[in-house]
């Protein structure tokens, strides 16, 4: 079998986390690297053992046979290094968040169909195993017929640090991790008709609300409650933990504290912990994250070898961006809004 080869573009804090699982798994590798911050591919290189160094993306697409690039930079940069890949004929991966507005993430998908290019958005969080394993019991019918749910992503974790930009970014708390929160409630329970969102700003150092309360009325009649918060004091402190809750009609499913997950019903109580082995790479707690990096890059390999469109899609992911976009829509406005 050939081994896929791959070009990591932004050579920042996330793409560590790419550069170590693309490390981990079989059948691939990252044969070039680019940042237009010259150190940073240097230091990417050196370290994980990487002969091609760019500082130019159109540079390393012209001089290298790649068979995808690897997008790990902020938003503002991606459309241009997507569509870049697609007029080279090159697949893509594109971090979160895809697109700042829907003029950018069509664009994106459109070039990336007319190149006839595979594109898939790193959304990770629906690979984490608390997840998998709710949806799972979820698919088994284990709590029948799902009527509400909530999922919660609150804390008071220094997020700042790695990622200044947060500081400053004028949407934050919905685009950098209620994104992730929305995508979960479709992986889980479909598509949503209205979207009703309250925002807050809580601590003085940032720009962007960091805090928000999405209501979702999904089309097959559940209710969702999807709610993230940077800004919460608990000890311990739970991040980069999301928890679950989903009622059926006849049983609970829940992840809780430290990744257990739960399915009662019938007067019992079934309880398991899906935390994630370490990565030999990794660090607590981080490693929630880390594994399910792994886990959307083996999906991806998969995907490319078998010419399948993968799970997060770019065109699925205009369903999530969507969503945002509405909570946004919604809490300047005061109402609901149709997605
Ligand atoms: P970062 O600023 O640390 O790194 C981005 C890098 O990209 C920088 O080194 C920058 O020089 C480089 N870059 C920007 N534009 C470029 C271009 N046109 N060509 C070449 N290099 C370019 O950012 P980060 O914190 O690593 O975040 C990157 C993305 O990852 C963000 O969109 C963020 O939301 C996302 N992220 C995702 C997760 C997750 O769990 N999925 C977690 C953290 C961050
Ligand atoms: O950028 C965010 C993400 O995607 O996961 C957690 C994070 O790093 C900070 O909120």
């Amino acid at each position: 079998m050939m081994e896929l080869k791959g070009g990591l573009i932004g050579c920042g804090f996330f793409a560590e986390n790419h550069l170590n699982a693309w490390r981990d798994l079989d059948g691939v590798a990252i044969t070039a690297v680019c940042d237009r911050d010259r150190a940073k591919a240097d230091d990417a290189a050196r370290r994980f053992g990487i002969a091609a160094v760019y500082d130019d993306a159109a540079g390393m697409l012209a001089a290298e046979k790649l068979d995808f690039v690897d997008i790990a930079t902020t938003v503002e940069s991606h459309r241009a290094l997507v569509t870049l890949a697609a007029a080279n004929g090159v697949a893509a991966i594109c971090q979160k968040p895809f697109a700042i507005d829907e003029a950018d993430a069509r664009a994106m998908v459109d070039a990336c169909a007319e190149a006839g290019v595979p594109l898939m958005v790193h959304e990770n969080f629906r690979w984490q195993r608390p997840i998998l394993a709710a949806k799972a019991a979820l698919d088994q019918g284990r709590i029948g017929e799902p009527f509400y749910a909530r999922i919660t992503f609150r804390h008071g974790h220094d997020i700042y640090t790695n990622q200044p930009y947060l500081r400053t970014v004028p949407r934050l708390a919905i685009q950098d991790l209620g994104i992730h929160l929305l995508d979960v409630a479709r992986f889980l329970f479909g598509e949503v008709e209205r979207v009703y969102c309250r925002t807050q700003r809580i601590s003085p150092d940032v720009a962007g609300e960091d805090a928000a309360t999405i209501v979702l009325d999904h089309a097959n009649g559940m209710r969702c409650i999807v709610d993230c918060c940077f800004a919460t004091t608990l000890h311990p402190d739970p991040f980069p933990q999301t928890w679950l809750r989903i009622e059926g009609c006849t049983g609970t499913i829940a992840i809780d504290k430290d990744y257990r997950v739960s399915v009662s019903g019938n007067g019992e109580r079934d309880e398991a912990s899906a935390e994630p082995d370490l990565p030999g790479w990794g660090a607590v707690p981080w490693h929630l994250i880390q594994d399910s990096v792994i886990a959307i890059q083996r999906h991806w390999v998969e995907c490319l070898r078998e010419k399948r469109a993968p799970a997060t899609s770019g065109a699925d992911n205009l369903k999530t961006l969507a969503l945002t976009f509405a909570a946004y829509d919604s809490a300047a406005s005061g109402r609901a809004v149709t997605p």
